[in-house]
């Protein structure tokens, strides 16, 4: 009797230990399927588009550039500026001719400007727009497309542009959380050789010359785009002009103006059964042309200038010109004409 009652005992020990070992590796299981339950569910991925950093610097650029997701994943683009988000290969032209009270005129694309697509639709493929931000700059598509690498840009800036790569479903793929943590690696690393050039630019573009001609530099080229006059104030003799350029590769559109014309871009024209014509205001139209001479009143205005534009102006009377772009507050110049 006392054998079997120690060989019980012990056998309910084994039974004991069997039954915690068990339930453990149950644990761990529920545990681990929990967490791949977790993995498939739908996530929420951010895209942030454009971000404004120090110097004016208005970076152009999606982050990530590059965002993997897995088929039935939420994108949001939180849009921080003038863009749009539109899936294509190529981007429109900013203007474009419309019909406008009869007559053809020069319009801002309404192809950019309008959304194809509405915010939270789910996207299955095709050329989709998001139009530029409304009051609420979110555009968000619950992605329904196969496994692939699909590419999207904003038409205002072009040369922007990002990528979505919808993994396998059974790929692993960085968390919504690792994501934005990359995304800020990136803006900060934009922010970094913007802050380089805005050193570079101040350093190397010279206030004066010898020749009749003094270039300044307006903005920059790429992601990492200030919104400056390089140099600030240019310092030429009565009779000598100021060569504007905007280097190729630029995203950006500015202007040369005074007075500012500042939140005069676009001025909407209403018409029967169709969406409004966005005729250019003067911040967009053509003004003052190329190669024109600035009286004493200093007043001048160039329109869009787009990369890879020069703009001349020649200054006769000797007096100091302040000047701004009319698209980017805070982006502004002089020009110091001293006497022959
Ligand atoms: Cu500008």
């Amino acid at each position: 009797m006392q054998f079997s009652s120690i060989y019980l005992q012990r056998l309910s020990k084994v039974a004991l230990v069997g039954a915690v070992v068990l339930s453990a590796v149950l644990g761990v299981l529920t545990s681990r399927q929990a967490a791949l339950a977790q993995e498939m569910a739908p996530q929420t991925y951010i895209v942030q588009v454009g971000a404004g950093a120090p110097g004016n610097a208005d970076l152009l650029l999606f982050a990530p550039n590059n965002l993997q997701v897995h088929r039935g994943d939420t994108v949001t683009w939180a849009v921080g500026g003038f863009h749009n988000v539109r899936f294509a290969s190529a981007p429109e032209p900013l203007v474009v001719p419309q019909e406008v009270n009869g007559q053809q005129a020069p319009t801002f694309n309404p192809a950019i400007a309008f959304p194809t697509i509405e915010s939270g639709a789910t996207y299955s493929g095709g050329d989709v727009n998001s139009g530029l931000p409304g009051e609420v700059p979110m555009f968000s598509l619950v992605i329904d497309l196969e496994p692939g690498t699909y590419s999207y840009l904003c038409d205002v800036h072009p040369g922007m542009a990002g990528t979505l790569t919808v993994a396998d479903s059974a790929t692993p793929i960085p968390s919504p959380t690792e994501v934005t943590l990359q995304a800020g690696g990136e803006i900060g690393a934009t922010a970094g050789a913007a802050r380089q050039a805005f050193v570079e630019l101040s350093n190397s573009m010279p206030m004066m010359s010898d020749a009749d001609s003094l270039s300044v530099q307006m903005g920059t080229a790429g992601a990492a785009n200030l919104n400056a006059f390089f140099p600030y104030v240019a310092v030429i003799k009565a009779g000598q002009s100021v060569a504007w350029s905007h280097p190729e590769g630029t995203f950006e559109t500015h202007t040369v103006s005074w007075p500012s014309v500042l939140g005069q871009e676009i001025i909407p024209v209403e018409r029967d059964g169709m969406p409004p014509a966005l005729t250019l205001g003067p911040a967009l139209a053509p003004g003052t042309p190329d190669g024109s001479t600035v009286g004493a009143d200093g007043t001048f205005n160039s329109g869009a200038i787009v990369a890879g534009q020069t703009y001349t102006l020649t200054f006769s009377e000797p007096g100091v010109y302040p000047y701004v772009c009319s698209l980017h507050p805070g982006m502004q110049g002089v020009v110091v004409v001293q006497p022959q």
